[in-house]
């Protein structure tokens, strides 16, 4: 495990870097790629973000300011990205290239030769914000904005148990630098779409109560997304874990035919991440993922026999 020197370093001894985010791109990967682009390119440096999946609209604020540059990337970056898995089709062009990554995934595969990682962050936004102080760079408008927004939407708009009292004096020096707060929050968590709404309808409709009422699972399929962007969707997984008495909710979600994404939010004192490294998958303590393959009714029965035997039951 390296320091926050050693990458700050890297950063100034090398140039022409190429960021990369994880696929289905989160506010957290896609502020501290552009964040860091950001401040890279005012130190004079050259850098770039690749996403393998479409950014969606929602996070254009952030993503337009940044100055788009075409040059040969030399350095491979990945940022928020705990699985080389999770690059989706820049696996394959980039997984073996890494040079550095730079995440707060205590699960983290350790697949860069030099591999920052600070599981006490809420979002890794927080790293990138230690790293560019490091840097000794001024965080304008355009840095506030991505970092707050990864810090924002990373810790649930500090409710989830990841918030911890540095997230809020970082949040907090973002907004003297500029960040937009109130319209970031209210883009991120009080605007929804009305064809959004109405699948969550449907996907309440159906959750199952399971375990004594411990766990609630709610599925979401191809045919209720066919109403929606993958974009409106963001923010269904804490649902299920909002019922009274749930201490685990778990959201699967049709992919494609016979793949799905299972999402689980825990409250303490179930461990998400060992229900789901069990499956595969990983994440945090109170929020991590996985994907299953099968039938949704075999998706079903995987999960519940991984929640069984987390329970020892
Ligand atoms: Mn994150």
């Amino acid at each position: 495990m390296t320091d926050i020197k050693t990458i700050a370093a890297f950063f100034r001894e090398n140039d022409n870097f190429l960021i990369l985010s994880h696929a289905s791109p989160d506010g957290d990967t896609v502020g501290s790629a552009y964040g860091l682009c950001h401040a890279l390119h005012k130190m004079g440096k050259k850098a770039r973000v690749e996403c393998a999946d479409e950014i969606p609209a929602r996070y254009d604020y952030m993503v337009k300011p940044v100055e788009i540059q075409d040059f040969q990337h030399e350095n491979v970056v990945a940022v928020d990205v705990a699985d080389l898995k999770l690059l989706g089709k820049n696996n394959e062009l980039y997984g073996d290239k890494i040079a550095l990554a730079i995440d707060h995934h205590r699960s983290n595969k350790g697949y860069a030769p030099i591999t920052y990682v600070n599981a006490d962050a809420g979002a890794n936004c927080e790293n990138i914000y230690e790293l560019i102080l490091e840097l000794g760079v001024e965080i304008d408008k355009v840095i506030a904005d991505n970092l707050y927004t990864g810090i924002v939407t990373d810790t649930g708009c500090f409710k989830y148990q990841n918030t911890t009292a540095n997230t809020h004096i970082i949040a907090s020096k973002l907004i003297e630098c500029g960040a937009n707060y109130y319209e970031i929050n209210r883009i991120m968590f009080d605007t929804k779409s009305f064809a959004r709404l109405k699948v969550e309808q449907q996907a309440v409709d159906n959750i199952e109560m399971h375990f004594d009422n411990r766990c609630a699972l709610m599925t979401i399929t191809a045919e209720m997304q066919s109403m929606v962007t993958p974009d409106e969707l963001e923010g269904v997984t804490p649902i299920p874990r909002q019922i009274e008495g749930v201490l685990i909710g778990v959201t699967i979600r049709e992919k494609t035919e016979g793949k799905f994404k299972c999402s689980v939010r825990t409250h303490e004192p179930i461990d998400a991440s060992e229900i789901c490294s069990m499956l595969g998958g990983g994440g945090h303590n109170r929020a991590a993922g996985c994907e299953i393959l099968g039938t949704l009714d075999e998706a079903k029965q995987k999960m519940l026999k991984a929640i069984a035997d987390y329970l020892g039951e």
